[in-house]
């Protein structure tokens, strides 16, 4: 399988994550890609490629323009307030204040644009967003060009960025910018399965009203798990979108069995749609040795995920999201895509 890699990835390297009441080094890290990498090249996985710049308009396509001006120049303004350490949302428009208002200071603006506070907007986050989306994009290209599968090595992660929020590591979200572009490029149903230990959120958002895609989550349970106010069973979409959402939260200490008769029935659902790409979130967070997570999944059963999804024979582009036991993230994710081949 071909393998979409930037190094740009390298320029997201915040100092800072609030964990447990702390100021800790952020568990989405520069290491976690290396060391992906890494395994594939010493496993022989597939040749792996530079992406190119598709610019702005499929970031556009899926996101809010005020959002991305807010992206772009985040970390400038917040330096020229006077801030020395990294952009971090402190307050937000709850819903004891429900405004229309988009304030001009950056403290506001923070807030208006966050969905969590552990996430800082440091230099050099925005040109490695754009990058994540190129590698997402690029390995979408190559699928459309009639590959059977292609990975993308994002990072930062996407698929908790909304069309006008960060957070959970997250400000584009790459798979629903991918989705997106396969429909612009003549897909008429793209099918997105997130894989990742969390919900996604944000491309469950940008898609709950549409028809044309359709979204499907294993994740831990929102009542126990971030990002806690979305993934719920009874989310199952609004409008045309009517019945194309669809959440499995587990609870804590889900194991491989569990998991898998959830990604049985996501699949049952996913060749019924007869989709002409399928999206995979993949986040490998469900590893038993997790340090934020707890699902129970262990080195092997994601070769057997791999398998199941790649049984389909549906186009698919896998693009990387979570995943922070540092020194197997690298074995399970070629584990998956490997067998995916196979
Ligand atoms: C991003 B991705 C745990 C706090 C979790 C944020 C997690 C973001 C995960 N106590 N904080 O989906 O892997
Ligand atoms: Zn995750």
């Amino acid at each position: 399988m071909l393998t979409v890699y930037s190094e740009k990835h390298k320029l997201r390297d915040a100092k800072t994550e609030i964990f447990g009441g702390e100021l800790v080094a952020p568990f989405e890290c520069p290491r976690r890609a290396e060391v992906i990498l890494d395994r594939i090249t010493a496993t022989g996985l597939g040749e792996v490629t530079a992406p190119r710049d598709y610019g702005l308009d499929p970031v556009l396509a899926v996101h809010d323009a005020g959002y991305v001006g807010f992206l772009e120049s985040c970390y400038a303004d917040w330096v020229a307030d006077g801030h020395k350490g990294e952009a971090i949302a402190m307050c937000w428009p709850t819903r004891s204040m429900n405004s229309p208002y988009i304030p001009n200071n950056i403290e506001g603006k923070l807030g208006y644009y966050a969905l969590a506070a552990e996430t800082t907007i440091s230099d050099g986050t925005w040109e490695a967003a754009l990058a994540s989306k190129d590698v997402a994009l690029t390995a979408t290209d190559h699928v459309l060009a009639g590959n059977p599968a292609a990975f993308g090595l994002c990072r930062p992660p996407g698929h908790h960025a909304a069309a006008d929020q960060f957070g959970g590591y997250c400000f584009l979200n790459n798979a629903a910018i991918a989705a997106q572009h396969a429909l612009d490029k003549g897909a008429r149903r793209v099918a997105v399965l997130d894989v990742d230990f969390h919900h996604g959120n944000g491309t469950q958002s940008i898609f709950y009203e549409r028809d044309d895609v359709f979204f499907l989550s294993i994740h831990g349970d929102p009542m126990e798990a971030f990002p806690h106010f979305l993934g719920h069973a009874d989310e199952t979409g609004k409008g045309r979108g009517a019945g194309y959402t669809a959440n499995y939260p587990l609870p804590p200490l889900a194991d491989y069995a569990r998991w898998k008769a959830a990604l049985l029935d996501a699949i049952g659902k996913i060749q019924a749609y007869t989709p002409d790409l399928l999206v995979v979130s993949l986040g490998v967070d469900t590893f038993e040795n997790d340090p934020i997570s707890f699902f129970k999944l262990a080195q092997d059963d994601f070769a057997d995920c791999g398998r199941c999804i790649g049984a389909m024979t549906i186009p698919t582009v896998y693009v990387m999201e979570g995943g922070y036991a540092i020194e197997d993230i690298g074995i399970v994710t070629v584990n998956m895509l490997s067998a995916h081949d196979a």
